[in-house]
């Protein structure tokens, strides 16, 4: 059991938002059955132990950079999931205006830098974040969430580098998932321990159950101290495991339904979460149906707005589009 407890009211919030997570996207996938939601749809149904403790640490005026699974980081870190759902449903009221769909959903009030269909690529943003927080000795803190496949490419290495050099106040929370879209991570690299990368940058490598809230909660607790306090980064990796298909429609022929029922059955952060907050009495039963109607009441009103909103206009089309012509 971890030392480091939430308060009462972190722990409802928390709990909130775990469970704003997995009915959003249970609702999105339903929307995309019905094809009502334009473009790729990947959840991160199963994975929610991992964002929300650690941006139960943040403020609005810390960073977070996101991948392409990012509804989870958006509805941690605060933003609004009528503005989402209209994005996914390509309407004008979106995060995007309806333009960018589901991987570029960004919310800079509440300090979420976007959404990334690139992988790997919240890397140099939020160490770029962090550097500018540095400068201005702001005390802001920026957290860069990434999968496991994300690991495998450069920009994970050279910015964790430069971060560790510089002393940035970023945090960098890998979600081990064990997969790269259809690609088992043992089959393409021996170090299926990420946080094994840390020492080769001097920087400290924390391991943790990312389907146990309140343990991500204790580590991330500890690695974003130490980045306010200025003493750099570190590689936070939490072992979790997404429960639906790499993107809505995916056959999942990669993985044996053993192995998914197991996860599901098993170690459903939110089961677990709910396990310890209703034993210790933080929330009481009638307390838990309350707060998942409300969510499940919130995400109607969401697709309520999303569907009564207009489309983005032609005259859309060439606007908010940055280009560099060479002289
Ligand atoms: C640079 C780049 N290469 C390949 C892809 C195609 N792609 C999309 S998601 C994905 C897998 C990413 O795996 P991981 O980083 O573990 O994240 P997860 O999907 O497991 O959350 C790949 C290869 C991409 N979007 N960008
Ligand atoms: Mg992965």
């Amino acid at each position: 059991m971890p030392v480091d407890i939430p308060s009462a009211e972190t722990l409802k919030e928390i709990y909130t938002r775990m469970w704003r997570i997995r009915l959003f996207e249970e609702q999105a996938e339903y929307q995309s059955s019905q094809g009502k939601v334009m473009g790729a749809l990947h959840t991160y149904i199963g994975e929610e132990g991992v964002a929300v403790p650690v941006c139960a640490h943040l403020h609005d005026t810390d960073y977070i950079t996101s991948t392409h699974r990012g509804h989870g980081h958006c509805i941690a870190k605060g933003a609004d999931i009528r503005r989402m759902m209209a994005e996914l449903f390509g309407r004008a009221t979106g995060y995007c205006k309806g333009k960018g769909g589901s991987m570029h959903i960004a919310d800079f009030t509440v300090g979420m830098l976007g959404a990334n269909g690139i992988v790997a690529g919240g890397f140099g943003l939020a160490t770029g974040a962090g550097w500018a927080a540095q400068l201005r000795q702001s005390g802001q803190v920026a957290v860069c969430f990434f999968g496991d496949g994300a690991a495998n490419r450069g920009p994970f290495h050279e910015n964790i580098n430069i971060g560790a050099v510089w002393k940035l106040p970023v945090v960098y929370v890998c979600e081990n998932n064990q997969y790269a879209q259809w690609t088992a991570q043992k089959d393409v690299t021996l170090v299926t321990d990420i946080a094994n990368w840390a020492p080769s940058y001097g920087i400290p490598g924390v391991q943790v159950d990312g389907m146990d809230a309140l343990a991500v909660y204790e580590a991330a607790g500890e690695a974003i101290a130490r980045a306010r306090r200025g003493e750099g980064p570190t590689l936070l990796e939490c072992k979790t495991y997404r429960f639906h298909g790499h993107n809505f429609g995916d056959p999942q022929m990669y993985r044996t339904r053993d192995e998914i029922a197991d996860w599901v059955d098993k170690r459903d952060p939110i089961k677990r979460l709910a396990a310890y907050v209703l034993e210790a009495g933080i929330i009481s039963p009638e307390e838990d149906q309350a707060i998942q109607q409300q969510v499940a009441e919130a995400i109607h009103e969401a697709v309520r707005f999303a569907e009564s909103s207009p489309y983005p206009t032609p005259d859309e089309l060439h606007k908010d589009i940055y280009s560099y012509e060479y002289a």
